[in-house]
């Protein structure tokens, strides 16, 4: 990672970058997940690059329907695995349930180095896809996955996902959670939760709530509400603090 001068008034956004670029160096990301990451930024930016309410009480309403699923799973992807490594870990680890590595591009050595990484930063339980379950009505590589992981899940949480494959899952009965800076995006639609935060943000909070018994907030939550109050930040352009 090069330099970043600890006065930038960009510092972590810059540091957010440099891990994406290192996780490509590294053959954990893909190329497309700078694309990926540089939307995600755009619309962080126009949030005010902040944790807002609705955020904070989907990240409530999902630690409260992690600790209550049978089978939840963790799925991981490249992006991330290079940004919160140590963050996936622990919540597999304090909720008991298991990471599994999917990815959108496939290749079997980025699934093996993702495993690598994740072990280094303290997870233990970690699945790799099997060509032997699929999940049906998808058409990417992401419908290969583990018999003992998503394939046999009741909750799934899918940060940084794609519409199809959160449509198919939904579709197929489960319930889906997901992190998504795009309150417009199919998969923040089509999700049962949906954190629009950042995952660097909005994994530290989720790790902190799954350690209280958060049953009742589960009850009022309305993911509708939360993509209209995210939608309305977006759209009003007086709410908006410009930096650099
Ligand atoms: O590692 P792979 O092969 O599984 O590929 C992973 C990516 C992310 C490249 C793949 O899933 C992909 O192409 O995703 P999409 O369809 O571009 O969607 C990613 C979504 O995540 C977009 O809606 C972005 O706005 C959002 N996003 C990107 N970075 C962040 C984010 N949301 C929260 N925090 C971020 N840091």
């Amino acid at each position: 990672m090069s330099e970043i001068p600890l006065s930038h008034p960009r510092r972590i956004s810059l540091e957010t970058r440099a891990k994406l670029t290192d996780g490509v160096r590294q053959g954990i990301t893909s190329f497309d997940g700078l694309i990926a990451h540089g939307r995600g930024e755009a619309f962080d930016y126009l949030l005010g690059e902040k944790t807002h309410g609705f955020a904070e009480r989907a990240i409530d309403a999902a630690a409260a329907l992690l600790i209550s699923a049978k089978h939840a799973v963790i799925s991981v992807n490249g992006n991330a695995a290079a940004l919160v490594p140590r963050e996936l870990g622990a919540l597999s680890e304090i909720l008991g349930k298991p990471l599994e590595v999917n990815l959108f591009h496939a290749s079997r050595d980025r699934e093996l180095k993702i495993r690598e990484h994740l072990l280094v930063h303290g997870a233990r339980q970690i699945l790799l896809p099997d060509e032997d379950f699929v999940i049906t009505g998808l058409a990417s590589n992401r419908r290969f996955v583990n018999g003992q992981g998503i394939y046999r899940a009741d909750v799934i949480f899918v940060p940084l996902e794609d519409g199809d494959r959160c449509e198919a899952l939904i579709q197929s009965g489960r319930k889906v959670i997901t992190i998504d800076l795009n309150p417009l995006s199919r998969t923040a639609r089509a999700a049962t939760i949906t954190i629009v935060d950042n995952i660097v943000r909005a994994l530290p909070l989720l790790l902190d709530r799954v350690k209280a018994p958060l049953e009742d907030l589960l009850k009022d939550y309305d993911n509708s509400r939360t993509l209209r109050e995210a939608e309305a930040v977006l759209r009003d352009r007086k709410s908006m603090e410009f930096k650099l």
